[in-house]
């Protein structure tokens, strides 16, 4: 939840991870790990994971510094994806300032990567929030794929399954490579940030 101190120039803020079952929303958070260490006073938190797949949820703080004159502190999460955790992944969306979208470029997973989107959408709703107005980054993740074995969907495909209508911006990102993960966090977190200065000020 947004707490902004427009005096004092603090701003905290909420971001969540969301998408598909191991479309690498963990692995996101892993690597920010790895990279910004400095930022990251205490452990990456992983409340209940079983083999690779998050049970509950996973919880970073991130200490940004200033932006733009405002001491900034960002609080990461990532929802399980599984099916059957719908209503944590509502649980762990509320009070989100800003959300990524994790889909995952598999050809198998198309299907759930439109489902969790849509459950994304109603959550949102849920909480009196449009999917068209809340800051929202896609990232198209496990690129490093494209030209393996595996079947991957192109862009233009996954652009037409997703983001037709709410045309956000997105990353071609491999969150095991680490390749476009602070880009597509930079992005969320500028986006996150204008919408709470304008919501405050
Ligand atoms: N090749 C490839 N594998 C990836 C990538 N991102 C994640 N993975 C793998 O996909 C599996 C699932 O990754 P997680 O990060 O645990 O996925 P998740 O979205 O947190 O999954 P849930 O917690 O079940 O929702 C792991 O084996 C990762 O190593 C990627 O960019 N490329
Ligand atoms: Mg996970």
């Amino acid at each position: 939840m947004a707490f902004v101190n427009l005096k004092k120039r603090e701003m905290q803020a909420k971001i969540v991870y969301y998408g598909p079952g191991r479309c690498g929303k963990t692995s996101n958070l892993q690597y920010i790990f790895s990279r910004m260490r400095d930022q990251i006073k205490s452990n990456m938190v992983s409340v209940k994971t079983e083999g690779d797949c998050t049970l509950f949820f996973d919880y970073m703080p991130l200490d940004i510094g200033k932006i733009k004159g405002f001491d900034v502190k960002i609080q990461l999460y990532t929802v399980p994806g599984q099916v059957m955790y719908e209503s944590t992944r509502k649980l762990v969306l509320k009070g989100a300032d800003g959300v990524v979208f994790v889909a995952d470029s598999r050809e198998e997973r198309r299907q759930k990567n439109r489902i969790s989107l849509k459950s994304l959408q109603d959550n949102l709703k849920f909480y009196g929030k449009s999917i068209f107005k809340v800051p929202l980054v896609i990232q198209y993740n496990k690129r490093d794929l494209a030209g393996s074995d595996i079947p991957v969907l192109d862009i233009d495909s996954l652009e037409n399954d997703l983001n037709r209508q709410l045309k956000v911006p997105y990353f071609e990102a491999s969150a095991v490579s680490g390749d476009m993960v602070i880009p597509t966090l930079k992005k969320i977190m500028g986006m996150t940030m204008a919408s709470l200065e304008d919501e405050f000020s």
